[in-house]
């Protein structure tokens, strides 16, 4: 029998497809036939971005490409906004999703083991934890996902989780607490599957904000260093890892790294 691409014809929701990894999540989907909705903090963003993806695949209709904000940050709100864009995007779960892709990840506060405060320690996991625990609430509601191995939720780490930097042990508290509530969900959402992607050094809009700190050599010499393969990812790469998590419908608990072999690296 002719091989079917997975990603044709099934719907897909990103949060944090307006940026980085998110973004390319969202563009290699479209090139197989889905239908993408994007989510970011900002309608505005939000609107930019639909238009730039829709600019790259002319033929598309307008309706495979959409996308609507919510602001992850909102926490008090979290539940009551999310809801209401399942609600939206599945039009009250007539028309249910398939894959839910979440790389939203707000800019990094990592407070320091000399000042950090019970408060400052808990902002790292707002969006990153938060949200997808209430995400995964609304899968298993049924109502907004279709319940079935086809169906699949991929959620973001990173390889600070294992191999932390100085100064990233707050980065590391929740890219844990985000690899758990993973293996976690496996459990209560099966047969929806649910995974994890572990990107390296991914060249995104997050990435050059880190950077900007540092002068110009040593960002060079992080580039070269990071892993064994002398330079970093870009966002079309590790992008495949998640293709791979929507498409085989055998793999659920899982982490598929995409870094560069940083975790071998000397
Ligand atoms: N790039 C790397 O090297 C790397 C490595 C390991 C892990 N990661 C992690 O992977 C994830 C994605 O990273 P990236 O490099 O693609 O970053 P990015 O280019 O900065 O994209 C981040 C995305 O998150 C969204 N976002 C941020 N705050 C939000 C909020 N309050 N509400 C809703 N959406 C929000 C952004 O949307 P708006 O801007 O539209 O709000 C954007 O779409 C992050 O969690 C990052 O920490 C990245
Ligand atoms: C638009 O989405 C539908 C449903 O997923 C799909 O059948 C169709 O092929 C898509 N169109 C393009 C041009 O990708
Ligand atoms: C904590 O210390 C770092 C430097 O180690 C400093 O940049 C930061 O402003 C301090 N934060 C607080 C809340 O004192
Ligand atoms: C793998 O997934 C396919 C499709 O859902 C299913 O038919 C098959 O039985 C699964 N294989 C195993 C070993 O679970
Ligand atoms: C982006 C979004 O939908 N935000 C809404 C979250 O909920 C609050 C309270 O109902 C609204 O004011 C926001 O507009």
């Amino acid at each position: 029998m002719a091989h079917v691409d997975r990603l044709s014809n099934v719907r897909v929701l990103v949060f944090g497809g307006t940026s980085g990894i998110g973004f390319a999540v969202a563009n290699l989907v479209l090139s197989k036939g889905s239908q993408v909705i994007i989510s970011g903090s900002k309608q505005a963003k939000v609107d930019d971005k639909v238009a730039l993806l829709q600019s790259y695949y002319p033929s598309n209709p307008a309706s495979n490409i959409t996308g609507h904000a919510v602001d992850l940050l909102d926490t008090p709100n979290l539940e009551k906004n999310l809801t209401a864009l399942f609600d939206t995007v599945t039009e009250q779960g007539q028309k249910k999703l398939d894959h839910i892709v979440f790389t939203a990840g707000d800019a990094l506060t990592l407070p320091k083991v000399d000042n950090v405060t019970t408060e400052s320690a808990m902002l790292g996991f707002k969006v990153r934890l938060q949200a997808p625990v209430i995400i995964g609430k609304l899968i298993h509601t049924g109502k907004y996902v279709t319940t079935a191995p086809s169906s699949s939720f991929t959620v973001t780490g990173g390889t600070n989780t294992k191999k932390p930097m100085k100064g990233w042990f707050m980065g590391a508290s929740f890219g844990a607490s985000i690899e758990g509530c993973m293996r976690g969900l496996a459990v209560d959402l099966a047969p929806v599957r649910v995974n994890m992607v572990q990107p390296g050094m991914i060249d995104t809009e997050i990435l050059q904000k880190f950077f900007s700190q540092f002068p110009a050599e040593t960002v060079e010499q992080m580039k070269l260093t990071h892993g064994l393969l002398g330079t970093i990812g870009e966002p079309s790469d590790v992008a495949e890892a998640y293709a791979w998590l929507m498409r085989d419908r055998n793999v659920t608990g899982t982490v598929a790294a995409s870094d560069n072999g940083r975790l071998l690296k000397g």
